[in-house]
Order: structure tokens, then C-alpha cells, then sequence
């Protein structure tokens, strides 16, 4: 009863801009260079940090090795190298402009900028120099930068004691406390400071719901005993991010209004269909996605600075409540909605709380839905243009919306097989078209569409086995024992990028802006 065939078809409006996303982390390696300080990355994949500024070994064991977390699904991978894109970022815009790319969206790594989260003192020139070389590179090759400004990796020393607790800072009484507040501002100040005369477009942080909800104990990093209550933590950590949101938007207005740029953030939703048409169901589902995405959109965007009623009226004093002048702050913090997107799934009640989100959904796959590589991903383009609907009933027809992140995972163990990426190409096909009916029929106001990602990368506790990119990295592996390549120990300064057949699909709908 769902369809899986689209007509690809679709014109779009002329300012209509079509980008590539990457992360510093997933794509830099070079982790111990540049005077670049550990993350909490670093630390969850085991990477030796010891002698790092900021290592958490300066309190722990001092040798190595380390050990990957126990939720490392790939232990031994690492962002140590990744693409080696610190040292082949210029090989890296020459291919984008040769592929008439026109849109980039990559992240700034704070541990390069201050390798220990210092709130106060100069930063890194060398981590400075990296990203201001980039952005004028891109400049020259006509491709304009959108940078995020925490994707992830947060700097080692602001989770480590004394009293750090990273976005998990709380007072004896439990209160979100902002304690890496001064730090985080100080960090922005100095990208608005030293990049803002050519980066335009800022989104504050990539997929809060992802690096609070998902890092207190289900996976990303740093998911450590200390933050791991699931009924408390995850609103800790969700309420000390959008304070820091409001707190950097409204520095960036204040002192950097004059650069002219804008500043959003940028927040995560794969759609949710009701299982049945019980109304339960239904209900679940909208509960599921109200609880994802409305926890982070709702104070923004929602009019009142206050997270969904829906929430507080099920969590009650578990969420913890904003003053009346950090709401005012909150309020309208941004100037476009950033919303990332991948895929579908089926979505039914379950009266035992524990499910994904704590808003007693129970996720299903559905199995007429196509499925890509990660347990997660499953296809349906007509969800995300029932996404679409749903920002826009919920949020108006104002805010523009760019869709900063959407792609799709397929393994490969050979360029050959790499870059016949026929599955991701459809994917893009329908997505893209969908979007364009949402544009078109639905009047949603939606800006941009960035697919993720550019390149084959780190993917996170998934190291390199998970392939999201449009272009194929072989990352020089040596073959494990088995024969087969390796998760591991990329090379440096020898890996070879092969432009997949999607890539190439993307590039004529971007120089036509047509399907
Ligand atoms: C994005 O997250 C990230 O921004 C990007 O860095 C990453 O490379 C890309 O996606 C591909 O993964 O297994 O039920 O715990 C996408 C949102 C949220 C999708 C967490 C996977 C895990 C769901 N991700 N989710 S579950």
C-alpha cells in the first residue's frame, strides 16, 4: 500500500542550493597534529592519546594502548587518519570543483582550535591556518563554505574532572549548570572572529538529540557509567546545548551582526509511520517524533522558548525548566531550520517506556522498505516529504528549511563495486523528487538539499565498513586476515577517491537544477 516507485521529475527554484556534507572527524585523521588537543572521539575508539593536550590519560593510566569502548562496533577503528583529508584537502577541492560543486558543509574541530576547551587565551594558529587556508581554497574554486561548529567532538579536558562533566554539567541539586559554557563561547567567538569574513552560514550544532540523547549510553561518545541514567541524563545534557545554542547565536548577532551572515543549527528526524491506524499507534508516533526533533525545535522555533508541552506533560520536573530570560534568548534563535534526514520506519505504542526516544514508540522495520547498509536505514521517500509537512504545519511556512544532511549506506570491498552505486543513486532519485513535490504542491519553504556525504568517511562506532559517500575512498587498507579490507589503520597520504556513479547522477541535477 506504499508506493516504492516514483516518477523522477521536478524542476526547482532558481536560488535553490544543492551542496555536499562532511565532519571534521570523520574525514581529517592527522589526530596528532597541528597541535590539535584529544576529543571524547579519540577516547571512545581507543586511539593512543598519550602526550595529547587534554588527553583523559593525564589522570587515567598514562600508557598505552587504549581500549575502544565496549560499544565501538568496529573496535580498532579510529579517525586517526580517516581520509587523511588534513593533508589532501586540496586534492579534496579540486574534485569538488571539478565536479561543479557550488555548496560545502563541513565542521571545524574545536580540539584543533583549542586543543584542552580553554575559556579563556589565544588559539591554535595552526588549527586556525588549517581552516582559513580551506575556506579560501573553496572561495577560489567558487564553492561556498556552510560550517558547523560541533559535530561531535567535544575537546577530552571539558569532560574530564575537576567539575568539567562536558554537556552533561549539573549542580549538586541536579540543575543543568552550563559548565563548559565560557569555554564553548570563547571557541565560537574565535571562528565568528577569524573565519566570519568569508563563512556566511553557521549551524551551531549538528544532531543535538544524536550527541546527547544517543551519547548517554547508546552508543556515541562518550556513553561513560557517570551519564548514563537514562532518565536524567540525556534533558541535562539537551538543556545545556540549547542554552549554548542561544548563547552563540546571540553573540554571533551581537558583535558579528555586521559580517551579514546567518546562523541556524541543525537537528535530526528519519519519519515515523504509525504501524496500524489504532490511534494509539498514531499517537506513539507523533509522540516519537515530537520527542526527537520537537525536543530541539520546539524551544526555537515553537514561539514560546519552551520545550513541546507534550513532553513536560509526560516528563514533568524530569525536564528541566528554562528562566524566563534564557526562554527570551532561545526564542527565535535561528535563522533557518537545519534538518538532517535518512530514512523510514514503522512505528507502533509500547506501554514499556525504553524504546529509542522514551515516548513509548516501539520501532519497526518495515519490510517493504528498501534496506541500506546501516541496521537503521531503510527507504521511503514519501516519508521525508511527510517530514517536510510536518516542520512546516508545525513551524510555518517562514523559516526556511535546508536539509543539511541525507544519504544512504552500501558496503563495498573494491573500487569497482564501490562506485556501481545504482541503490544510492535511486535513493537520491526518489528523495529528491519527493522533496520537490513538498516544494511545489506543498508550499514548504525548503532551501537547500546537502547529501551526505562527499566521501566515503569514518562512520563513527561503524568505522569504515558503513560507506555513506558519493565518492569512493579505498583508504589504502591493508587487507585483514582474511583477505578482506580491513575496518582499520587507513593510510596516510595514499588513498585514492573514485567518484561513484551517484555523485555523478547529483552533479547533472545540480548544473541543471532539474530531475
Ligand atoms: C548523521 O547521523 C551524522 O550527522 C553523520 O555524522 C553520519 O555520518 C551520518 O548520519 C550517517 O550515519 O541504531 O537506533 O541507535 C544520522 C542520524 C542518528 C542515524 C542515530 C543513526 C542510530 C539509530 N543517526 N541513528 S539506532
Amino acid at each position: 500500500e506504499w508506493p516504492t516507485e516514483y516518477r523522477v521529475e521536478g524542476r526547482f527554484p532558481d536560488d535553490f542550493v544543492w551542496g555536499m556534507a562532511t565532519a571534521a572527524y570523520q574525514i581529517e585523521g592527522a589526530y596528532r597534529e597541528g597541535g590539535r588537543g584529544a576529543s571524547i572521539w579519540d577516547t571512545f575508539t581507543g586511539a593512543n592519546t598519550v602526550g595529547m593536550p587534554g588527553a583523559n590519560c593525564s589522570y587515567c593510566c598514562k600508557k598505552a594502548p587504549c581500549t575502544p569502548h565496549e560499544l565501538m562496533a568496529a573496535p580498532g577503528a579510529t579517525g586517526n587518519v580517516a581520509c587523511d583529508h588534513y593533508h589532501q584537502w586540496k586534492a579534496d577541492v579540486a574534485l569538488m570543483k571539478s565536479m561543479g560543486l557550488k555548496h560545502y558543509r563541513f565542521s571545524i574541530s574545536w580540539p584543533r582550535i583549542f586543543p584542552t576547551g580553554a575559556s579563556s587565551g589565544e588559539p591554535n594558529p595552526e588549527g586556525l591556518a588549517f581552516y582559513s587556508d580551506l575556506i579560501d581554497e573553496l572561495l577560489a574554486a567558487d564553492i561556498t563554505p556552510f560550517v558547523t561548529l560541533y559535530h561531535w567532538d567535544l575537546p577530552q579536558a571539558l569532560l574530564d574532572p575537576p567539575r568539567k562533566n562536558g554537556w552533561w554539567s549539573r549542580d549538586e541539586d541536579g540543575k543543568p549548570n552550563g559548565e563548559v559554557l565560557p569555554a564553548w563561547l570563547h571557541y565560537v567567538d574565535a571562528c565568528f572572529s577569524h573565519f566570519g569574513d568569508r563563512v556566511k552560514t553557521w549551524a551551531t550544532f549538528n544532531e543535538a538529540w544524536t550527541f546527547t540523547y544517543l551519547a548517554s549510553g547508546l552508543g556515541k561518545a562518550p556513553s561513560i557509567a557517570e551519564f548514563s541514567d537514562m532518565d536524567r541524563d540525556p534533558w541535562i545534557a539537551g538543556h545545556n546545548v540549547l542554552n549554548a545554542h542561544a548563547a552563540a547565536v546571540q553573540l554571533y548577532r551581537a558583535k558579528f551582526y555586521a559580517q551579514g551572515g546567518k546562523i541556524g543549527i541543525t537537528n535530526n528526524q528519519d519519519w515515523r509511520e504509525p504501524k496500524t491506524d489504532d490511534p494509539e499507534d498514531v499517537a506513539a508516533t507523533e509522540r516519537s517524533v515530537e520527542f526527537q526533533l520537537g525536543w530541539f525545535s520546539e524551544p526555537i522555533f515553537g514561539g514560546r522558548g519552551d520545550y513541546p508541552p507534550a513532553m513536560r506533560q509526560l516528563y514533568g520536573d524530569r525536564l528541566p525548566q528554562f528562566t524566563d530570560e534564557e526562554k527570551r534568548r532561545i526564542n527565535n534563535s535561528a535563522d533557518f531550520f537545519g534538518l538532517n534526514h535518512y530514512g523510514t520506519g514503522l512505528g507502533s505504542f509500547e506501554p514499556q517506556a525504553g524504546s529509542n526516544d522514551m515516548s513509548y514508540m516501539k520501532a519497526w522495520q518495515g519490510p517493504m522498505f528498501v534496506k541500506g547498509q546501516s541496521g537503521w536505514l531503510y527507504s521511503a521517500a514519501w516519508g521525508f516529504r511527510k517530514l517536510l509537512n510536518w516542520v512546516s504545519r508545525r513551524y510555518g511556512k517562514d523559516v526556511p528549511i535546508y536539509i543539511t544532511e541525507g544519504g544512504w549506506s552500501m558496503s563495498a570491498d573494491s573500487t569497482a563495486e564501490g562506485i556501481s552505486d545504482r541503490q544510492r543513486l535511486e535513493y537520491y532519485a526518489n528523495y529528491t523528487s519527493e522533496m520537490g513535490r513538498a516544494i511545489s504542491e506543498d508550499g514548504v519553504n525548503v532551501k537547500g538539499y546537502y547529501a551526505w556525504s562527499l566521501m566515503d568517511n569514518f562512520e563513527w562506532e561503524q568505522g569504515f565498513r558503513e560507506r555513506f559517500g558519493t565518492t569512493y575512498n579505498d583508504f589504502a587498507h591493508k587487507p585483514d586476515r582474511h583477505g578482506r579490507p580491513s575496518d582499520k589503520v587507513p593510510t596516510e597520504g595514499r588513498q585514492v577517491r573514485t567518484r561513484k556513479m551517484s555523485s555523478c547522477w547529483l552533479e547533472a541535477v545540480w548544473r541543471s537544477n532539474e530531475l
